[in-house]
């Protein structure tokens, strides 16, 4: 795709210099004090709604007033000016009933912006002034219920959004904008809707803008409205390999700088920062608390230490800050774009990168209806938010990140894991971590894909379908920001051995890296886990295939990952967790140190490898590296005392100990710090005691001396 001439033009500025953007648009258009009638023309002189405080539409019915705003900006040293078009989607208008006038406020905002770039430049010939389409937040949020009785709800849709960030951004490109500015974010999932919706735009006419994106960090948390770190926001929306990202609105130049700090450190791209002129007071003339020289020495003071490429202002902010801000960072060095590289870093609320320095990433299993039978029933019996308890003891036990499927004949897998992802992003002890999306339709993934606002990955796609319907999925889960797992399947079927795992892996990444432009690190292989121990011969040595493959695969396709389905493994000694808890560590063992980077577990029943009894070890260690002819047979021997035996770690077959005395079963629930039981226990203690104290004094003291 061919990209815009400004590319070139802001990158050679940005390398010079501070690139200045304007300031506040609202607060100027306030001290016009305009009127009801000043929003209307003749064709909404009837319009039922009141339009007053619908700013974009004044660029119809007052245009010489936004074009005022916009030529004091240019004035004052801006070179970048906003077009007057923060609302103006169909989301943002519904408000006003105001949907059929979209395209025409974004035409007449982007006519007005030129306008005032021609008369600047008369009075100063050879001026460069560069125009930005801005594009609001909405007022909807894709990521949060606005029902707190209904935590699955959502009042839009990524594709509501979608549709109507595309139609605001296409008149946007198509009047001959210079930059889209997708700004003053306070949810990423809306956030990745307005890129999706970008590159569509570029897709259509032939044509690249540069794109800035602007988050919007709202208190001290350090966090946006939709819960996200700044990091877990950059590593959401870097697919879209934005001009800049930054920060803007909500907090004063200097409560930002942390995170801007951490944005610099790990973005490739350049850095903008358009605070508020501080915090709102009613008092000051212009509504807010900081004086053009305040927010020009906040923000000059976090130029100094290079950490900036783009400043301006945010509501409170005039021409007169502008001056103010452009002459503060006159001279100073622009932050130099640092050269990470690249790794896998997906988000959930927090972030989470991949990186060979880093430990193994653990994947959760357990929230897949298929490989639980505890997850599977509450699902059937419709009890989700009891479901989410699953996600949430993985977590707790480890996992990293969580593995979610739905693919069972007779549930709507696609309904399930909408409303489950939406459920899941409503806690955040459970949302911190990514998501991985597992199912074998294809409906269902990019369903799922629609839901999380972090950086998730796809599980899984391959070429089973043919190398076009491949490349297409590939390039859709990379539209959305996802990373991606690739199986070892192609047009022939599942790869078994070592040397069809590598071939179909290695044919895969060319594909992926040479034809689709992905990069590696998004890609994670998986050379199918497959069990062993079946007793058909030829499947003794599937562990030592895939630790091979593996071990090959990391070698020849250069920055990309592995992962696999350690369960599956052992399926053939299913119902001795025992034996299986070992096999899954002798098999996670060998395959890390061929190079597996992540696994799919049941976190928190991993046994750990130096404990195994050394008889076990040995017994399963012939088994997974497939060390003589006998060895499935000596295990399945060896492993007969076991059976039955629930793990010890087993939090969800190992019930048994409900079936002992009161007071041992309370004794357990303290030790073990299970909260699952406490209420009915305690209950069951008071019934039968009669005073609560004697509750608190007799068993819970008692269990407590074990703790
Ligand atoms: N590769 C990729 N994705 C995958 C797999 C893979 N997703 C699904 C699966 N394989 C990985 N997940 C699981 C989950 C659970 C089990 C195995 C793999 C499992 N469950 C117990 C069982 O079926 O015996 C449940 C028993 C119980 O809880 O009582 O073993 O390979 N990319």
């Amino acid at each position: 795709m061919r990209q815009a001439n400004t590319f070139a033009e802001i990158a050679d500025l940005l390398r010079q210099r501070h690139l200045i953007l304007d300031g506040g648009m609202g607060t100027m258009i306030q001290g016009y004090g305009l009127q009801e009638g000043d929003f209307r023309d003749a064709s909404l002189e009837k319009h039922g709604r009141l339009l007053k405080g619908n700013n974009d539409l004044l660029s119809i019915t007052r245009p010489e007033v936004i074009r005022e705003i916009h030529e004091k900006y240019l004035l004052a040293g801006s070179d970048v000016i906003e077009t007057n078009t923060f609302s103006s989607t169909s989301i943002a208008q519904a408000d006003y009933e105001l949907e059929s006038l979209v395209s025409e406020i974004n035409r007449a905002s982007v006519r007005v912006a030129k306008e005032a770039v021609v008369n600047v430049q008369k009075k100063m010939p050879g001026r460069r002034c560069f125009i930005a389409g801005a594009i609001g937040p909405t007022n909807r949020t894709a990521s949060l219920s606005p029902d707190v009785n209904n935590p699955a709800y959502r009042a839009v849709t990524f594709k509501q959004l979608e549709d109507s960030y595309f139609e605001q951004a296409l008149v946007l490109a198509e009047e001959g904008v210079d930059i889209l500015l997708v700004e003053t974010i306070f949810d990423t999932l809306n956030a990745k809707a307005a890129l999706y919706a970008t590159e569509r735009v570029f897709k259509e006419r032939g044509v690249r803008l540069p794109v800035m994106v602007s988050v919007t960090i709202t208190d001290q948390s350090g966090r946006t409205l939709s819960g996200q770190t700044a990091q877990a926001f950059w590593y959401s929306i870097a697919h879209a390999n934005p001009l800049s990202v930054g920060i803007n609105c909500a907090l004063g130049a200097h409560q930002m700088r942390p995170y801007l700090q951490e944005l610099s450190t790990i973005s490739n791209s350049y850095i903008s920062c358009y605070p508020n002129a501080g915090l709102p007071n009613p008092l000051s003339e212009t509504g807010y608390d900081e004086t053009p020289k305040d927010t020009a020495s906040a923000l000059g003071a976090i130029a100094d230490d290079a950490l900036l490429n783009i400043v301006g202002g945010c509501c409170g902010t005039t021409p007169e800050h502008i001056r103010a801000i452009r002459e503060r960072v006159e001279g100073l060095s622009p932050r130099a774009l640092p050269h990470n590289k690249g790794r896998l870093a997906l988000a959930g609320l927090e972030p989470l990168v991949v990186a060979p320095e880093n430990p193994f990433i653990l994947v959760g299993e357990r929230t897949n209806v298929t490989g639980s039978p505890k997850f599977r029933k509450l699902i059937e019996e419709d009890k989700f938010e009891e479901a989410l308890s699953v996600a949430r003891q993985q977590v707790e036990n480890g996992a990293n990140i969580i593995d979610v499927n739905f693919d069972e004949g007779l549930l709507d897998s696609e309904a399930c894991m909408v409303r489950f992802l939406n459920l899941i992003a409503s806690e955040p002890d459970i949302a911190r971590v990514p998501i991985m999306i597992d199912s074998s339709k294809w409906g269902v993934l990019e369903a799922g894909l629609q839901c999380v606002q972090g950086k998730a990955v796809v599980n899984s796609i391959s070429l089973k379908e043919g190398k076009e319907k491949f490349k297409e999925q590939a390039l859709t889960v990379a539209r959305y920001g996802a990373a991606m797992v690739v199986m070892a399947f192609d047009e022939k079927g599942q790869a078994a051995t070592r040397d069809d795992k590598v071939r179909i892996c290695q044919r895969a990444f060319k594909i992926l890296t040479e034809e689709c432009g992905i990069p590696p690190h998004d890609i994670i292989f998986d050379p199918n886990v497959l069990t062993v121990a079946t007793g058909i011969e030829e499947h003794n040595s599937y562990a030592v295939d895939f630790i091979e493959a593996v071990r090959e695969i990391k070698a020849t396709c250069p920055g990309c990952l592995t992962s696999g389905g350690i369960s599956n493994v052992s399926f053939s000694f299913r119902g001795n967790n025992h034996v299986r808890e070992a096999m899954h560590s002798v098999f996670l063992f060998h395959a890390i140190r061929a190079g597996l980077d992540m696994g799919i577990v049941n976190a928190g029943m991993l046994a750990v490898y130096e404990d195994i009894e050394p008889k076990l070890l040995e017994k399963v260690e012939d088994v997974i590296l497939n060390r003589h002819p006998q060895a499935t047979e000596a295990l399945l021997d060896f492993a007969e005392q076991f059976k039955g035996k629930a793990s010890e770690k087993d939090n969800e077959s190992a019930l048994e100990w409900r079936k002992l005395p009161l007071k041992e079963r309370l004794s357990h629930s303290l030790v073990k710090g299970i909260v699952e039981f406490i209420e009915q226990d305690t209950e069951e203690a008071r019934v039968q005691l009669g005073r609560p104290l004697d509750v608190i004094e007799g068993p819970l003291m008692d269990g407590m001396k074990h703790v």
